[in-house]
């Protein structure tokens, strides 16, 4: 479905947060999602509130914030309703099913209560995600959805083949609360899906505008290679945050995303 523009997919899509998102992205005409990698709550909320009105998403990684307290999560709820955008806790969970449900809910950094969207592998098998979508439904709130890590960007993953086959047929069992995947490319498109109107959501990290890689593992794609790939949104970090001038930045790869975006819709209609 990553032929039909975002209005059109949030018509069409069953979950609320993926309707909203879309929205999102159509009025802010954005697909980012910035990566804000920062290690304090200062930091973390003087970039969310720079990039905001640029960006689609703010992706946490709210375990290395060292001053983790309220404020953060208060600061962070604010800017997200201020500046019209969700957030995105990427804590990868990866253990059995009874575990995840008390990192997610509780715990010192109670991410269910903030976080719109969360992600999860699935190494240990189909009940973490079992359990995810049970603490997500009994919640009873709206806004709450998972990404399968499907794939991962660095150097020697294995996430690849058999497993991210497994991560699709996985999230088509728990259609109510996975949104999608994290990958590098489009996944679902070609193996049968249980429903026509499947609309899976791809988040695709490892994007950055001047740089191959890192010292360590890390390896980047260009906007425009991510969306013809079939990526709906771009998370980028250090190519935005740690630029000279991140507001400058995040508007180049507001620019990029969203041509490519144009272009793929363009060139399929
Ligand atoms: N991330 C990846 N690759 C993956 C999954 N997640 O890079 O396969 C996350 C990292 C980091 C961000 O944990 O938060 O995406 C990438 O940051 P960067 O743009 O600064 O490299």
């Amino acid at each position: 479905r990553s032929s039909l523009s975002y209005a059109q997919r949030a018509e069409e899509h069953r979950s609320p947060l993926v309707k909203k998102l879309f929205a999102i992205a159509e009025r802010k005409k954005t697909n980012i999602v910035l990566s804000a990698d920062l290690t304090t709550t200062n930091e973390l909320l003087d970039i969310a509130d720079r990039l905001g009105p640029y960006i689609a998403v703010l992706k946490t990684h709210i375990d290395i914030v060292s001053d983790f307290g309220t404020s953060t999560i208060d600061g962070l709820t604010q800017l997200a309703q201020r500046h019209d955008f969700l957030l995105f806790e990427d804590r990868k969970f990866i253990d059995i099913g009874n575990t995840v449900q008390k990192q997610y809910k509780g715990g010192a950094l109670r991410i269910h209560d903030w976080a719109h969207i969360i992600n999860a592998s699935i190494l240990a098998g189909e009940g973490i995600i079992q359990a995810l979508d049970q603490t997500i439904c009994d919640a009873g709130v709206s806004e709450r959805g998972i990404l399968i890590l499907a794939e991962m960007t660095s150097k020697g993953s294995l996430a690849v083949g058999e497993y991210t086959r497994a991560s699709v047929e996985i999230a088509r069992k728990y259609p109510q609360s996975v949104l999608g995947f994290v990958s590098t490319k489009e996944l679902s498109s070609h193996s049968p899906a249980a429903s026509p109107n499947e609309d899976f959501v791809v988040f695709t990290t490892g994007v950055n505008l001047s740089s191959k890689g890192d010292a360590l593992g890390q390896q980047y794609q260009t906007p425009t290679m991510a969306m013809a790939g079939g990526s709906d949104f771009l998370i980028a970090g250090r190519g935005i945050y740690a630029a000279a001038d991140p507001v400058t930045a995040v508007k180049e790869y507001q620019k990029a995303g969203w041509d490519a975006y144009q272009q793929r819709i363009r060139s399929s209609s």
